[in-house]
């Protein structure tokens, strides 16, 4: 069911999984653990983090994380029924949005950040799949900190993919994935360190 194959990338080994109906790939070690552990400190501390309500089945709940979006400022974004309007860029998010972006030969100018305390922080089953992000979003999602498992799921053919998204790892979710598959970042109480993760998105300007 999947490959890895090694990529001529300089900096860390890709690991390509074939799938129905996904493109992915992950650089376990995209950023150096040291790089990838300041960037942690100066993000946890310098952005306006917020832990923000949403409503399920007509309650309003606290989502079980802390966020920040971040982008262009046409880039509002909406999400379980909110819509959120970008921060500016923070500087180190922009230069890693354009490193990543280099890296993946895709523009992206957004990103969800999310902060998770510990793990019983986490994220349910969602596809990536707003219409502001087009027909085939591609989602490249950098984690700092704490291992996380990520779970994939096909929504109507029953396989599954579980990862493990290291310090420093960078994912990239390409081709039909937000169409036919779900993913979440489970609960893992176990887990007692914080982890920050950053989707990078492209949104289209407005004509
Ligand atoms: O924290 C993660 O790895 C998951 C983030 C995610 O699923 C999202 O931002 O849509």
């Amino acid at each position: 069911m999947t490959r890895q194959a090694q990529s001529d990338n300089r900096k860390a080994v890709a690991q390509h999984f074939l799938l129905p109906d996904a493109e992915i790939t992950l650089w376990p070690d995209w950023l150096s653990k040291t790089d990838a552990d300041a960037l942690q400190a100066s993000l946890s501390a310098e952005l306006s983090w917020r832990q923000e309500q949403i409503r399920i089945y007509g309650k309003t709940v606290k989502i079980p994380r802390q966020q920040v979006w971040m982008g262009e400022p046409h880039c509002s974004y909406q999400y379980s029924g909110v819509r959120f309007a970008p921060s500016p860029w923070h500087w180190a998010v922009q230069q890693l949005s354009a490193a990543v972006s280099d890296r993946i030969s895709q523009p992206l100018n957004c990103v969800l950040l999310n902060l998770y305390a510990n793990g019983q922080d986490h994220m349910g089953w969602h596809a990536d799949n707003e219409p502001e992000l087009g027909a085939a979003p591609v989602i490249a999602s950098l984690s700092l900190g704490a291992t996380r498992r990520f779970d994939l799921q096909h929504r109507t053919q029953g396989h599954q993919l579980q990862l493990q998204l290291e310090n420093g790892s960078l994912l990239v979710m390409a081709g039909a994935c937000q169409q036919h598959w779900q993913h979440r970042l489970p609960k893992q109480s176990r887990v007692a360190a914080p982890r920050l993760n950053l989707t990078f998105r492209y949104i289209a300007p407005p004509v």
